[in-house]
């Protein structure tokens, strides 16, 4: 194992033209025949064929029919006795492989007695010999083979062209991809499924067959999904002018998935988690994340599949675009300007808690990376949620119906091709030439090349006397690994001016280009409230010295909802910040608490909003503004803060719940999910206003809400307020809703999660977690599962996980060596709990290391894994 880095880029030395699989599928032993037809790449010296394989046993290879020798080196299968010259040859190649013990779920495995297939980044090369990678695109025949009442379902990419009976109770059944593809988006299905179809009629008067398949039972959950698909394909048409080019197009989920899912030619392959819901086992939240999954997978089908990327480097040309696609997608469908601002504040909260951290810690990487050990490794937040926030900045200097004109030269220019970050930003550029992207594209592209967050510094001062403000921005990047310097970025910086009252002055875009720059606004009577990076314009850290008055302003009446809502979250955490550094009793002020009270109580805003302005910074988001971080310390304090926000407006939490808890048949649209949100909120502090009162009442209603809810989200809430709050009630209402739900997969993950994610009293959570591993209903194998127990904690509960006596340290890489000998995707995953272990107060941070340097220190580590812990202890 070998670090590949970008700038080594070499064209394959042959290409493959079509590809003949064919399996007989037996979950000990898959037999694989794949005939392809290869040609020498003319413009590429002379030299042997090397193709990828991986846990293959390899039976027999044919070249034009006759046997050939061929040698092993590295793993590669190496043929170098091939016809010379440049016409096409046929190579055939018989492996078999073994399913069943396939626990990594990297190429073909067996989840539920079906098989399933997943082959990004590098899975095919589990199924059979190939060139693996993404700029060989080649079209694709397949022929399943399997036992009938077990396998009666056999599904693969494309059309199916043929099917019928075997002798010995087997069938097949014969499907023909009519697109050519890159490896990556190889799949095969095939169990006992049923499917939800749907037969759509696209604007061009062309038919296509949608279906969903699921195990039987689940079918009754398959109906968010199959709306959110054809929302899709009609948001996709109509925004950019893509159709849906095939005449089937399937979804199918599987319990056992690394990943969210996959866009799989024509087959998308989905963890259940992203299909399945109906409003007994899902949440809003739930409702949110399906229509997103499906948007972005069905939204790669011309952002990734029909144009591809020509190596891993260029992951994000795919996911960086194709995660602003399904954000616009989910705005879109959003409706009003505020469900939209709601959407946009969700999405940058997960940007900050999540990829700001990593844009900061040892795993660091620009969005088009320049190295890996292992490409599993940068399926990260920066490459998805970075890479989106580029391209949204794109839009941004050429505006949205140039970007629109930008995606069409895209494809009018590289459709069917494998391709570069570098010809994606070329093609909007070039749609729009008098745009400040245009003027400054090699500037630009270093949103690309460039790791770490930027911070733009943001100074003001007004001139009573000439009445001229000044603005004087600021902007500068940290080191990151391998990267010591950096130079300005391109930083669109959405800007206005509020006077005393809150009325807008001036609004407007600047660009910020040079490493200081300073804007001048003359004509005020008196010193404007700035908001600075509207609707969040550029992903970066803004430090600007807001007074409390500037911020209770723009909270009040900014005609920008990001920044009303991020006008809240400074107030509170420079209110934490405070408390944690000074040690000073948590005591909130009036000015603050009546703030929230106004906004709670506001007549006009939405639900939603509210409930996202009322959420005070979580504890990752609050560790990253602190140098030394002490986990305990904040967790502390935030759970200080929340007591008092509960207790000071608990007259506005009970209006808050009456007024918001009935919401008629369920629906999960934004408003009522809104509403749903709120009044869980509510219930939560309710509850925590009574802990410390000792009253009985809220607890006792939040159990009866939990008993009768009508939906997940309020059942769920409920829940949550007991099991938050600590209340004795919360371990009855645990045991009835698993009595309740013991055979939904999806509903026991929650109840696992929240329980391994409840705030920590007294060092109880670590006990709880082993105890949840040893309970019938865990098991490790079973990726959701892992996460919902293991993650919740690792990850999600830092407070927990924390601990002084280095226990959650120690379980922790336990667990990483655990998984990593199982599924070394997931096992990486877990290793990242830590990258922040440098910030950590001593002894915490003395203890972490020791806990990284003793799963470093494990020989036979996956690729995976090592990455993680090497750059972690670099
Ligand atoms: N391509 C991997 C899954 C996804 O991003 O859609
Ligand atoms: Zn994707």
């Amino acid at each position: 194992s070998k670090v590949i880095y970008r700038a080594d880029y070499q064209p394959p030395a042959f290409w493959i033209d079509s590809v003949e699989l064919c399996f007989d599928l037996d979950p000990a032993k898959t037999r694989v025949l794949n005939r392809m037809r290869i040609r020498r790449n003319p413009d590429v010296m002379p030299q042997p064929l090397r193709l990828d394989g991986e846990e293959l046993n390899l039976a027999r290879v044919l070249v034009g029919g006759q046997g050939t020798s061929f040698k092993m080196e590295e793993g590669q299968l190496v043929l170098e006795n091939l016809p010379e010259g440049n016409e096409p040859f046929d190579l055939e190649i018989f492996t078999t492989c073994a399913p069943a013990k396939n626990t990594k779920l990297m190429g073909l495995y067996v989840s539920n007695e079906s098989f399933f297939t997943q082959c990004e980044a590098e899975g095919f090369r589990r199924i059979t010999y190939f060139l693996d990678r993404p700029d060989v695109m080649a079209s694709y025949t397949v022929t399943l083979r399997a036992d009938k009442q077990k396998y009666p379902v056999l599904l693969s990419n494309g059309n199916l062209v043929d099917h019928g009976d075997l002798e010995d109770g087997r069938h097949f059944a014969k499907w023909v991809d009519p697109f050519r593809k890159p490896s990556y988006l190889f799949a095969l299905v095939a169990g006992q499924l049923v499917c939800r179809e749907q037969r759509i009629a696209a604007r061009n008067g062309k038919d296509h067959l949608l279906q969903v398949y699921v195990r039987a039972g689940d079918l009754d959950k398959t109906e968010h999904a199959m709306n959110s698909l054809m929302a899709s394909v009609a948001w996709d048409e109509a925004r950019f002018g893509l159709p849906l080019d095939l005449e089937r197009f399937m979804i199918v989920a599987t319990s056992d998935f690394n990943m969210g899912a996959m866009e799989n030619k024509g087959l998308n392959i989905f963890n259940t988690k992203y299909v399945l819901a109906n409003q007994a086992t899902a949440t809003d939240v739930d409702y949110a994340n399906i229509e997103s999954v499906v948007g972005h997978e069905y939204f790669h089908n011309w952002t990734g599949n029909r144009v591809t990327c020509r190596d891993w480097f260029q992951l994000s040309l795919k996911e960086g675009l194709t995660v602003f696609r399904d954000q616009e997608f989910s705005q879109d469908l959003a409706g009003d300007a505020s469900a939209r601002a709601v959407k946009r504040i969700e999405d940058v909260r997960v940007l900050r808690t999540a990829q700001f951290p990593e844009d900061a810690g040892p795993m660091a990487h620009p969005v088009r990376p320049d190295q890996y050990l292992e490409i599993n490794n940068f399926y990260t937040v920066t490459v998805y949620e970075k890479g989106a926030e580029v391209v949204r900045m794109m839009q941004t200097l050429v505006g949205r119906e140039g970007f629109a004109k930008g995606l069409s030269l895209y494809f009018q220019r590289h459709d069917g091709q494998a391709v570069t970050c570098d010809d994606f930003a070329q093609a909007i550029a070039d749609a729009n030439p008098e745009s400040q992207l245009a003027q400054r594209l090699d500037q630009f592209k270093r949103w690309y090349s460039q790791a770490g967050t930027p911070r733009v510094r943001a100074q003001t001062h007004f001139d009573a006397v000439s009445g001229i403000y000044t603005l004087t921005l600021t902007q500068s990047c940290a080191p990151t690994p391998g990267q010591p310097e950096k130079q300005p970025f391109v930083i669109p910086v959405a800007l206005g001016l509020l006077d005393a009252e809150g009325r807008e002055l001036t609004s407007g875009l600047h660009v910020l280009t040079e490493a200081t720059e300073t804007l001048t606004f003359p004509g005020y009577a008196s010193e404007p409230v700035p908001s600075l990076l509207r609707g969040f314009s550029a992903p970066v850290i803004l430090d600007y010295d807001y007074s409390d008055q500037q911020l209770l302003a723009l909270l009040a009446s900014d005609t920008d909802p990001f920044n009303r809502w991020e006008a809240a979250q400074r107030l509170a955490t420079g209110r934490a910040l405070t408390f944690i550094r000074t040690g000073s009793p948590v005591e909130l002020d009036a000015p603050y608490l009546d703030a929230m009270r106004t906004v709670l109580r506001h007549p006009t805003l939405d639900a939603a909003f509210k409930e996202l302005v009322l959420t005070l910074p979580g504890e990752t988001y609050i560790a990253e503004q602190l140098d030394v971080v002490d986990p305990q310390r904040i967790h502390a304090v935030r759970e200080a803060m929340r007591e008092q926000l509960a207790r000071a407006l608990a007259a506005e939490w009970e209006w808050a719940y009456e007024a918001h808890k009935d919401n008629g048949a369920y629906r999960p649209d934004p408003v009522s999910s809104g509403r749903r949100a709120l009044a869980g909120m509510a219930l939560t502090n309710l509850c925590l206003a009574a802990r410390s009162s000792g009253d009985a009442v809220w607890p006792g209603k939040a159990y009866q809400r939990f008993k009768d809810a009508s939906n997940m989200t309020d059942r769920f809430n409920a829940l949550a307020a007991l099991v938050s709050t600590g209340h004795p009630l919360a371990a009855e209402a645990l045991q009835r809703f698993h009595a309740m739900f013991k055979g939904e997969a999806l509903v026991l993950d929650k109840w696992f999660a929240l329980q391994a994610g409840a705030p920590d009293r007294g060092g109880n959570i670590l006990p709880t977690v082993k105890q949840l591993m040893v309970h019938p209903d865990f098991n490790i194998r079973n990726p959701n599962r892992a996460r919902s127990v293991i993650f919740s904690y690792c990850s999600a509960n830092p407070g927990g996980f924390h601990r002084a006596d280095a226990a959650g340290y120690v379980f922790w890489s336990d667990r990483v060596i655990e998984l990593d000998a199982i599924n070394p995707q997931v096992a990486a995953r877990l290793a990242r709990a830590l990258d922040r272990w440098k910030k950590l107060a001593e002894p915490l941070r003395g203890a972490a290391r020791e806990a990284i340097a003793r799963v470093a220190a494990k020989p036979d580590l996956s690729n995976d894994v090592r990455e993680v812990v090497t750059r972690a202890l670099a």
